[in-house]
């Protein structure tokens, strides 16, 4: 269906199926269990006690063997960074232009890791699939032709529009258990749910990994999550991760691995895992995963992996923890804390179905308190719209129980209340759902079906029937409700729930609605109360439909295929190097903005319309902070006052104007700044602008990342109350930055209106390899001087 339009607006020429690079074969997972096989068995020796399936698949993938030697001293949890080198990396088409955008300044041929691009996020929801994809076409063809091209020449796999959303066409094609992948985008530990380490990063991460670096991460803490009992009733795999939320908070797992096991884990289908692994991203995880077992066998097998299943279960003691672990915690749960430095027990048996939100997705309560808090808060409780899909919940388990509370409306003669949505994960889910019936089912009460694409969730989601400024409450079952999420408007409250509930719900049409107690009233009048939806298939029982044409293998004539990009685009602008540190200490700079609150990289950098300009830094830098609360303002939202003429003005042109002038400046973050997304769009931006340093109470990881990686000084007030000392006024000098050295607090001197001075400490993280990010002026320039890099010719011109 969205093939022929697909080839109406992008060239195909010489596409020639050979390459394999890009692949997940049983001889490329053979050959990580052999590395893994060997690895732990010196780690073993040399820690001489059980070991958690996260040490496992981390050790395995060191880029150092001997650093396994001295683990006792070099692997210590949030403290030790470590070189890894992954197996794979993945990429969306709106991270993906930024990442192949530096990658090519490496000047290589081809990429050294095996690598997929997935064009997922550009569609936007307006009426339906066909006619969404088929303008999403037409309107990005000139991205859609950059990745393309850049895809075969560079010898990446690429996945056309329509295809799926990344983290759903990663599991059913690519993720492996025991493998090491990263991938530019937050959701990427989606693939922990099929016992794959799989972490978010930025893409300059992504970049230098594809060019053959190791990647470097803060060794991580462990949380574990041992699971007993089973899910019944309406309770789903959605309930175990807004439950773990609800607990750990939306930074209680920064620089933290969670690992689910126990017997409970191994009652949960291996993509209701994956969901669970996906949202751990909404807690700050570095990642979350399951150890291997039999449901991600049968998930392999299905989705046409067989020799892959073969491998693991050959190989299972390398993907499962020692059994040691899960023996002692079941004597005495006390026992976990020798393996884990949290841990979290969870009877599957007693678990209520959850919903969580308005606007962050740790406000969760049970679904029997719901009534209760719409009362108390006065949220409004009639629905407008309800969502089921993202890369988050479609999977066929998903649908089909989905389907089943449909199902029952439809016999009565009931249809939803209310508009319902449905985002289908991947084409094969889709059609194997269309062919099995759910699909109609869903749009017998009335679902309309909107592309295999992100959509809704990221703001790609045109609402023209809600008037401007208009609250009003939705429920989806995607992960993320900060405010402006969906359809860019703030005043819209996101709840969250699995897809069954988010049915039941638009069913009633209202938020206080509880299926496990109320009625609803059937065509005929009668009272009749939903059934708990039944346990359904894992995978389809007649197989996945096989879905042909939806992607675009490497050429094997790379040198024929050329890349271009227009020099007058508006979507697409080569990238200029940031310039490096001048020498000189930051000397009374400007506060451009003092956040208040929850900051997350959708207020720094927000998508929806923006998105279009990922592949422009220019354009793109025009969003600056628009989703920002001011300080200093009594809550203003995206602007703050210039010091250039006292007016009050969007931070982007406060930002502009600064530096036309040369003036670089300050943002002053509350906690968890950058939360969220793994876009480094929301740290190239200011730093395009002139930003020379944010300071915070304290960061999200992928944002400090970011920050470190493209030149801009990351710091944390010493003492967090500092923050209160920091006025709309103030000139701020950040000084002895020559001496900048690893776990050295730095002199941060606070120049008040009034003619008062005062000196506070910061602190930061950075290690010696990083600071050179800093002095270089961002991680990219460090990696284009290196002797391998330093001849290369960057094969992307303007034209
Ligand atoms: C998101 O869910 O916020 C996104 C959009 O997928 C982002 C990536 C992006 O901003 O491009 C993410 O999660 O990293
Ligand atoms: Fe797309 Fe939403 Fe998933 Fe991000 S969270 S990848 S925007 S569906």
């Amino acid at each position: 269906m969205f093939n022929a339009y697909y080839s109406m607006y992008i060239f195909m020429s010489d596409v020639k199926i050979k390459l394999e690079a890009e692949k997940t074969t049983a001889t490329l997972v053979n050959k990580v269990y052999e590395k893994l096989k060997k690895n732990i068995s010196l780690y073993k020796k040399v820690v001489n006690r059980p070991i958690t399936i996260s040490e496992k698949i981390l050790i395995g993938h060191l880029a150092n063997y001997k650093d396994i030697e001295s683990a006792n001293d070099y692997l210590i949890p949030t403290k030790s960074y470590v070189l890894l080198k992954p197996d794979r990396v993945a990429l969306q088409d709106v991270t993906g232009q930024m990442t192949i955008l530096q990658f090519s300044q490496a000047g290589l041929k081809q990429t050294s890791v095996p690598t997929t691009v997935h064009c997922d996020h550009l569609i936007q929801a307006r009426v339906g699939s066909e006619p969404d994809t088929k303008a999403a076409l037409y309107e990005n063809n000139e991205v859609y032709q950059f990745l393309e091209s850049a895809s075969r020449k560079y010898g990446i796999g690429f996945w056309k529009p329509g295809a799926g959303i990344i983290h759903q066409v990663v599991l059913e094609n690519y993720a492996f258990p025991g493998g090491l992948m990263i991938g530019t985008d937050s959701h990427t530990p989606n693939a922990g749910g099929l016992g794959m380490i799989a972490i978010g990063v930025g893409g300059l991460d992504a970049a230098e990994v594809m060019a053959g670096m190791p990647w470097e991460l803060l060794y991580p803490k462990r949380i574990g999550v041992y699971l007993t009992g089973k899910l019944n009733g309406w309770t789903s795999p959605k309930d175990i991760i807004l439950y773990v939320a609800s607990k750990l908070t939306v930074s209680g797992g920064t620089n933290a691995i969670v690992e689910y096991f126990g017997p409970g884990a191994r009652t949960v289908s291996c993509t209701g895992k994956a969901t669970i692994t996906n949202m751990g991203a909404e807690i700050g995880a570095t990642c979350s995963l399951f150890p291997y077992d039999k449901t991600m066998d049968t998930y392999l097998r299905a989705t046409g992996r067989e020799a892959i299943a073969d491998l693991a279960n050959k190989n299972i003691n390398l993907l499962t923890q020692d059994n040691e672990i899960e023996k002692e915690i079941e004597q005495n749960p006390e026992n976990a804390l020798k393996y884990f430095d949290q841990f979290i027990e969870i009877n599957l048996s007693n678990l209520e179905p959850y919903i969580v939100g308005p606007h962050t997705p740790d406000l969760a309560r049970p679904i029997s308190n719901m009534a209760e808090d719409v009362k108390n808060n006065n949220y409004l409780d009639t629905i407008s719209v309800s969502l089921i899909g993202s890369c988050t919940n479609s999977s066929y388990e998903d649908m089909s129980r989905a389907a089943d509370i449909a199902k029952q409306a439809k016999e009565r003669g009931v249809r939803t209340k209310i508009p319902l949505q449905v985002t289908p994960g991947s084409e094969k889910v889709r059609s194997t759902i269309e062919r099995d019936g759910q699909m109609q089912i869903l749009k017998d009460i009335g679902a309309n079906v909107l592309a295999n694409a992100c959509g809704p969730c990221i703001g790609q989601w045109n609402r023209p029937e809600l008037k401007k400024g208009e609250p009003n409450t939705i429920v989806t079952s995607y992960n993320r409700n900060f405010p402006g999420r969906n359809d860019g408007r703030r005043e819209t409250m996101n709840f969250i729930g699995s897809p069954e509930l988010v049915i039941a719900l638009a069913l009633a049409g209202r938020l206080s609605f509880n299926p496990l107690t109320d009625s609803l009233i059937a065509n005929d009048g009668t009272l009749f109360k939903l059934d708990p939806p039944k346990t359904a298939p894992e995978v389809p029982e007649n197989g996945f439909k096989d879905v042909q044409d939806i992607y675009v293998p490497p050429s094997d004539n790379p040198d024929n295929v050329d890349i271009q990009i227009n020099k007058n685009s508006d979507r697409l602008q080569l990238l200029k190097p940031f310039s490096k540190w001048d020498g000189n200490d930051f000397d009374k700079l400007p506060i451009l903005a003092k956040v208040k609150g929850k900051c997350t990289t959708d207020h720094i950098s927000p998508a929806g319309p923006w998105l279009m300009y990922r592949g422009h830094l220019d354009k793109l830098s025009d969003n600056l902070l628009l989703g920002a609360v001011n300080a200093f303002q009594d809550g203003k939202i995206g602007i703050g006052k210039n010091i250039l003429n006292s007016k009050n003005e969007s931070f982007a042109h406060i930002a502009r104007e600064y530096k036309t002038k040369s003036l670089k400046w300050i943002i002053i973050g509350d906690k968890n700044y950058g939360e969220g997304s793994s876009r480094e769009h929301a740290a190239m931006t200011p730093r395009y602008l002139g930003c020379a340093a944010v300071i915070a109470k304290s960061f999200a990881r992928i944002h400090e990342t970011n920050l470190k990686k493209q030149g801009i000084l990351a710091l944390t007030f010493s003492d967090e109350t500092d923050y209160e000392k920091i006025l709309e006024d103030d000139r701020i000098s950040i000084i002895n930055l020559k001496d900048l050295k690893p776990k050295i607090p730095v002199d941060c001197i606070l120049y008040h209106k009034d003619g008062t001075i005062e000196t506070i400490s910061l602190q930061h993280s950075y290690n010696e390899s990083q600071l050179e990010w800093f002095y270089a002026g961002s991680a990219l320039n460090v990696l284009k001087s290196k002797d391998e890099f330093k001849d290369a010719e960057n094969k992307l011109v303007s034209n």
